[in-house]
C-alpha cells in the first residue's frame, strides 16, 4: 500500500512539462503520499439509478447544472467512456459487486435474486480491515452480503415516505424525501462508524428513476423555461435493425396519464396517453405534501387539459408538452441528489477527511432523454450503455483530468480493492482503474481496446430484445439474436446512431475485423450463450406454444417426454399419425418448441415446461439450431446439452434420459451444419453415464449408403417427413424397451 504512495510521488504526470510545476505537483503529490501512507484511503461511492451523462455539467450538459458533482470533476476526474456491462439496473449491481459480467454473477435481468454467498468486493474489503456500509438502493432481491451496516430501499422503494428494509428485516418508514433520507442515512452512519478503520461507504439513491418524482424544494426549477428537445427526437427508426420499432419506452406512446405525467383521475385523452397507472407517490404523501405537489401541478395540469379540450394542440405540441413534463421531473430530481452529493462533500471537508477518502460518482446505466423518441435504457446505444464516472482522488488525480480510456463497471470492484491494498480475486473480470488513475487517465499501452456489452432482459417491460455488442473508441457492433442481424455504427461519423452502416461496402474490412474482436471478446469473457438461459418470450408464436407446454406439463400425466425443437415439435405436424400410432396410448408428452436452442430449452425447463411432471423416460434432442443459426462451436452448444442434462437430473432424479445424437443435415456428409452436429455429437455422447442418460445416434435411420439425406425422409435436408417419423420412433423402440416403456 505505502510502497505505491510513496512511488506516486515520484512518477510524475506527463502532462507536468515545466520544471516549477514538476517540483510543485512532487511536493503535493509527496505531503499526500506520507498522509495516505498511515491509513489507506476511505472511499465515497455514490451511486444513483439512471443518471445519464448528458445531465451533469461536467459531461457537458446543456439542461441543467450540477455544481457538486461538478466540483468532484473539477477537483479529480471525468472519464468520458464509461460504460455499463448489462444496461439495467440489478445487473448493473451484481456486476459492480462482483466484478464480472452478468453470465458469470448470474443476475441476467431484473427480477433475478443475487447470489449473496458468491465472492463480492464489499466481502473481501471487509477482510482487507475496511468498515463496509450501503445505504439506499439495492435492487438484487436477496440481503446485502459483505457489509457491516446497510439499509436499503425494498425493490425500486419510494420517492415520498419510503420505507427501508433494516438488517434485522423490518422495515421502517421515515417522512421525507428518498434522496434527502439517504443522504442524512448516509451522514449518520459516516458519523456513527469507527473512526481508526478505513471505510466504503456506497450511497445509493433511488433518484432520478421513473416516476421522477421531484421534492417540493425543486418543483419551482424550470418552471418559468423549456428545456430544449433533444436532435432525435424524431427518430424514425429507419436503417438499423427492424427491432428498435417494436420497443415500448417512446415518450410518445408509452407514457401514463397517472404515473409518469401526473395528472389525477381518469385518463382524460387515450389517444394520448396509457390509462391504467395512477401516480403511486401522491398516494403515499401526506395532505401537506399533497397540497404542496398540487399547488405545482395542477395549475399546468389543468391548462394542458383546457387546450386539449378546446383542440389547440397538434400532436407533435403534446409530444412537446410530454418531454417537459419529463424532463423537467427527471432534472428536479437530479438537483436534490446534487443538493445530497455537496452535502457528502462538504461533511469530508469539515471531518478533515477529504484529502484521504476517493469519492466516486456514478449511476447504475445511463438514460434515454428523449433521444430517439425515447425514456428508460436497455438499449446498447451511446445514451443507456453510459454510466457516468466522476472521481476525486487528492494526491493521486490532479484537477481538472479528462479521461477517455474504455471503462466499465466490471472494474469498480477490483478498483476499491486495489485502492484498500488487497488482492484482486482471478476471478474478477475488470481491471483495476488505480493505475489509470495514478496515470491520469492516460490508459497504457495495455489498456483494453473495446468493451463488451450484453442485454438478457427481453420478454418484459419495454420489449427491449436481447443483444451483445462490442464498443471500441470509434465503433460499435451489436448483435440481435432473434433476427440474427449485425448493426455496426461509426461513432465518429455518426455520433447519434442513426445508420448502421454493416452492408456498407466500405464499412466491410471493419465489420469482419470487429466481428472477429466481438467472438474473441466472448471467449475471453467466457460467454457461451448455449447455457445462458434465455426465453423467446417476446416472440408472440413461442410465447403461445410455451404456454401450452406449461399447461400440458401441469397435469403431471406423462410417462414419456419428447424435449427439442422443431423437429420434436414436428410429432404434430407431420409425424402426428406415427405418433398416434406408436405414442398414443403411452401417455407421451411433447415439449419440442421449434427454433429453440439449448438456451431457450435450459429457459423452459426452469419455468414451467416440467410442471408436475415425473416420466419414465424422457427423449432429449436439441443442438442443430445452435449450428444453423449460427453455426455455433461444438464445444459451447455440448456444453449447453450438458445444462440441461444436469437441470434434468437435479428436477427429475428418477426419470431415465435418451439423450439422441443431434439428427443429420444437409446434402451431404461434408455439408457444413453436418459436420457441426456430427462434432456435437462426438462430444454429447460421452455424458452417456450407462444408468440414467443413454446416448442414441439414430443417424443410420436416415442416411443413404452414400451418406446423402434423401428428400424423402426430409423434405429440407432437416426436417423429417412422415416416413422420417416413422424411422425415427423404428429406431427409438429398441431402447424405449429397454428402459421399460
Ligand atoms: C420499473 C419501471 C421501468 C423500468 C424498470 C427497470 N417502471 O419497472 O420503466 O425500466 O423499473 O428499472 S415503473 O412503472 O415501475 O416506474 S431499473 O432501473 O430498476 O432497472
Ligand atoms: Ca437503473
Amino acid at each position: 500500500m505505502s510502497e505505491r504512495f510513496r512511488m506516486t510521488g515520484l512518477l510524475l504526470p506527463q502532462s507536468v512539462r515545466s520544471l516549477s510545476s514538476m517540483l510543485v505537483a512532487f511536493i503535493w503529490f509527496s505531503a499526500f503520499s506520507l498522509q495516505a501512507a498511515d491509513h489507506p484511503p476511505n472511499i465515497l461511492f455514490i451511486f444513483s439509478d439512471d443518471h445519464a451523462p448528458q445531465a451533469i455539467g461536467a459531461y457537458g450538459s446543456k439542461i441543467n447544472q450540477t455544481p457538486n458533482l461538478d466540483r468532484i470533476a473539477k477537483e479529480g476526474a471525468v472519464f468520458h467512456n464509461s460504460f455499463c456491462a448489462n444496461s439495467i439496473c440489478g445487473p448493473s449491481r451484481a456486476c459492480i459487486l462482483t466484478g464480472k459480467h452478468s453470465h458469470l454473477n448470474g443476475f441476467l435481468r431484473n427480477g433475478n435474486r443475487f447470489d449473496g454467498s458468491q465472492t463480492t468486493f464489499p466481502k473481501l474489503m471487509q477482510n482487507a480491515g475496511y468498515q463496509t456500509a450501503i445505504i439506499g438502493k439495492w435492487h438484487l432481491s436477496s440481503n446485502p452480503t459483505g457489509f457491516d451496516h446497510w439499509e436499503i430501499l425494498p425493490g425500486q422503494g419510494n420517492y415520498y415516505n419510503p420505507d427501508f428494509i433494516q438488517m434485522d428485516g423490518k422495515r421502517k418508514r421515515y417522512e421525507g424525501y428518498c434522496t434527502d433520507i439517504i443522504t442524512d442515512l448516509s451522514l449518520q452512519w459516516l458519523q456513527q462508524r469507527d473512526p481508526d478503520k478505513p471505510f466504503i461507504l456506497m450511497c445509493q439513491h433511488k433518484a432520478p428513476h421513473r416516476n421522477w418524482s421531484p421534492p417540493e424544494r425543486h418543483f419551482s426549477l424550470y418552471k418559468d423555461s423549456d428545456v430544449p428537445e433533444p436532435e432525435t427526437l424524431l427518430d424514425s427508426y429507419e436503417g438499423r435493425s427492424a427491432l428498435l420499432k417494436q420497443n415500448e419506452m417512446s415518450l410518445k406512446d408509452h407514457f401514463y396519464w397517472g404515473h409518469d405525467m401526473k395528472f389525477h383521475g381518469e385518463n382524460g385523452f387515450p389517444d394520448y396517453f396509457l390509462g391504467r397507472l395512477g401516480n403511486r407517490e401522491y398516494s403515499r404523501m401526506t395532505e401537506e405534501q399533497q397540497r404542496a405537489w398540487d399547488a405545482q401541478y395542477e395549475p399546468e395540469n389543468q391548462a394542458f387539459i383546457e387546450k386539449m379540450q378546446a383542440g389547440e394542440l397538434t400532436d407533435r405540441q403534446v409530444l412537446s408538452w410530454k418531454y417537459q413534463r419529463y424532463i423537467k421531473d427527471y432534472l428536479r430530481c437530479i438537483q436534490a441528489v446534487d443538493d445530497g452529493v455537496g452535502q457528502l462533500l462538504h461533511y469530508l471537508d469539515e471531518a478533515d477527511l477529504a484529502d484521504n477518502t476517493v469519492v466516486i460518482y456514478s449511476s447504475d446505466q445511463g438514460f434515454y432523454l428523449g433521444e430517439h423518441g425515447w425514456y428508460d435504457k436497455r438499449w446498447m446505444f451511446e445514451e443507456s450503455l453510459r454510466m457516468p464516472f466522476l472521481v476525486r482522488w487528492p494526491g493521486v488525480l490532479q484537477p481538472e483530468t479528462q479521461s477517455k480510456a474504455l471503462i466499465q463497471n466490471i472494474d469498480y470492484g477490483p478498483t476499491f480493492l486495489d485502492i484498500a491494498g488487497a488482492e484482486i480475486p482471478e476471478e474478477m473480470q475488470g481491471r483495476s482503474l488505480v493505475p489509470l488513475l495514478h496515470d491520469q487517465g492516460q490508459p497504457s499501452a495495455t489498456w483494453r481496446d473495446a468493451i463488451y456489452y450484453a442485454y438478457y432482459e427481453n420478454a418484459a417491460v419495454h420489449n427491449v430484445p436481447v443483444h451483445d455488442g462490442v464498443r471500441t473508441d470509434r465503433y460499435k457492433l451489436m448483435f440481435f439474436p432473434r433476427t440474427r442481424e449485425w448493426n455496426l455504427f461509426d461513432l465518429e461519423r455518426d455520433p447519434q446512431e442513426l445508420k448502421s452502416v454493416h452492408a456498407e461496402p466500405n464499412y466491410a474490412s471493419i465489420l469482419t475485423g470487429l466481428q472477429k474482436r466481438y467472438r474473441d471478446l466472448r471467449r475471453f469473457y467466457d460467454v457461451n450463450t448455449a447455457v445462458i438461459p434465455a426465453t423467446r418470450g417476446d416472440e408472440p408464436k413461442w410465447k403461445a406454444r410455451n404456454q401450452i407446454l406449461n399447461a400440458r406439463a401441469k397435469k403431471g400425466e406423462a410417462e414419456l417426454a419428447f424435449i427439442g425443437d422443431s423437429i420434436t415439435q414436428g410429432w404434430e405436424g407431420r409425424g402426428k399419425a406415427v405418433w398416434q400410432q406408436v405414442y398414443g396410448d403411452r401417455q407421451a408428452i411433447n415439449l419440442g418448441i421449434g427454433g429453440d436452442r439449448t438456451e431457450h430449452v435450459i429457459w423452459r425447463l426452469t419455468h414451467g415446461n416440467l410442471g408436475k411432471l415425473k416420466p419414465k423416460v424422457v427423449v432429449l434432442m436439441i443442438g442443430t439450431n445452435n449450428t444453423g443459426h449460427f453455426m455455433q462451436d461444438p464445444v459451447e452448444v455440448a456444453a449447453g446439452v450438458q445444462e440441461i442434462l444436469s437441470i434434468l437430473a437435479e428436477r427429475l432424479p428418477d426419470t431415465q434420459v435418451i439423450l439422441q445424437g443431434i439428427f443429420p443435415r444437409g446434402e451431404t456428409s461434408l455439408d457444413e451444419a453436418r459436420l457441426n452436429n456430427v462434432a456435437i455429437n462426438q462430444l454429447i455422447r460421452r455424458y452417456a453415464d450407462g444408468e440414467r442418460v443413454h446416448f442414441l445416434d439414430v443417424s443410420d435411420a436416415f442416411l443413404s449408403q452414400d451418406g446423402t439425406i434423401s428428400r424423402d425422409i426430409m423434405p429440407d435436408l432437416l426436417h423429417l417427413s412422415t416416413e422420417g417419423y416413422q424411422r425415427w420412433a423404428d429406431a427409438l423402440e429398441p431402447k424405449l424397451a429397454e428402459l421399460g416403456l
